[in-house]
């Protein structure tokens, strides 16, 4: 009986530290198997990615639409924010988290890659009353979206 008890409990704690592990900490939002979160401090690309990589994470990379909707709900209206795309080499996007750059959702006339040096990505831009995609300056300071996984 003391067995089977202690084995109920070990699956308790388990289970526990399980359903744990699977939530996002306090100010980070979960979508799939990742959590985001949105910070308002204005930063450069780098610095932003940088401080994402603080947190075991990378600024968050966009792989479908559901998705770049839900970092768009994530970022206040009017505030842009930077993701991880980013086009060292012209006009070949990457996002810092290794994942394949198969989805952009650009705004209208972007990348427009403004005097050849817009590499990198920011989302919710309004420049041009456009919430969406826009290759900006990599030293603009604007907030930024991190993922990290559980
Ligand atoms: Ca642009």
């Amino acid at each position: 009986m003391a067995v089977i008890r202690g084995l109920v409990l070990l699956f308790l704690v388990f289970s526990l530290e399980y359903a744990a592990a699977k939530k996002c900490t306090v100010g980070w939002k979960r979508f799939g198997a990742q959590c985001f979160s949105f910070f308002p401090q204005t930063v450069n690309w780098a610095t932003a990615e940088k401080l994402c990589q603080i947190f075991g994470g990378n600024l968050a990379s966009v792989r479908t639409k559901v998705r770049n909707d839900f970092l768009l709900s994530l970022v206040p209206r009017n505030t842009r924010a930077w993701i991880g795309g980013h086009d060292g080499e012209e006009r070949q996007w990457l996002w810092s988290d290794g994942s394949p750059f198969n989805y952009a959702n650009w705004c209208f006339r972007e990348p427009n890659n403004l005097r050849r040096s817009e590499h990198c990505l920011e989302i919710n831009w309004t420049g041009r009353r456009c919430f969406e995609q826009h290759d900006a300056f990599c030293y603009a300071r604007i907030g930024y979206i991190c993922a990290r996984t559980f």
